[in-house]
């Protein structure tokens, strides 16, 4: 490791699930004591988040030099470098691009589940459209029923886990539809993969 290691500024709320998905990793990494929380604030056209990602998403990590990488997923590519470990992704091999797919499977949960909680943030009650949250919610079902017919390792904390776990949690406490019922050995799998990784609790969105 170098002698002068760059620190970092990581832009994202704490109710974040993508930012969850980062701060889980930097928690895991080790990297607590080199990065920064500066929360964002995403619908703030002022913001410097629209300068650092064009997209106006967080998370985004800011480095040393004023350059960006955005998003979740290839902030925990970085940072596991910066580790120097390859423990949350595969270095190569078809073992990292099964991994990358399921992580990008679990990711969409979260996608969707977002998509479903802007509906009713950003439209009218009147305006809501059932065909589009019933597209979405149909992306969220099939993806729980892929992980539910084959649940990760609930024992290894990897790009996958960390993102699954970061999707339940977002469906848990922003509730775009019940999943625990119908997917039993998915809640059985977050509730032992909280238990073998404590930043799962530990980056857990505080109580309003
Ligand atoms: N694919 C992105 C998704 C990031 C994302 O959707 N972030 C949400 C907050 S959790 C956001 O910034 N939403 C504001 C917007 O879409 O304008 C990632 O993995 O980082």
């Amino acid at each position: 490791m170098s002698s002068n290691p760059q620190n970092f500024v990581l832009r994202s709320t704490l109710t974040s699930p993508f930012g969850r998905k980062v701060r889980m990793a930097i928690d895991v990494l080790g990297l607590n004591d080199r990065i920064t929380l500066v929360p964002a604030d995403t619908l703030d056209e002022n913001d410097t988040l629209r300068q650092q990602n064009p997209l106006g998403k967080m998370p985004c990590l800011v480095l040393a030099d004023g350059s960006t990488i955005y998003d979740s997923g290839v902030i925990i590519e970085f940072l596991a470098d910066v580790a120097g470990t390859d423990r949350l992704l595969p270095a190569s091999g078809p073992a990292r691009f099964k991994a990358l797919t399921l992580a990008r499977l679990a990711d969409g949960i979260t996608e969707a589940a977002i998509l479903v909680v802007y509906e009713g943030r950003f439209r009218d009650p009147g305006a809501h459209s059932e065909r589009w949250l019933a597209h979405q919610r149909g992306k969220i079902t099939r993806a729980l029923a892929a992980f539910e017919k084959s649940p990760p390792d609930p024992g290894k904390t990897d790009i996958i886990t960390i993102g699954l776990a970061c999707a339940l949690g977002y469906l848990d406490w922003r509730k775009p539809g019940e999943w625990r019922q119908d997917h039993p050995r998915l809640a059985a799998w977050l509730a032992a993969f909280a238990k073998n990784e404590p930043a799962f609790e530990r980056t857990r969105a505080p109580a309003v």
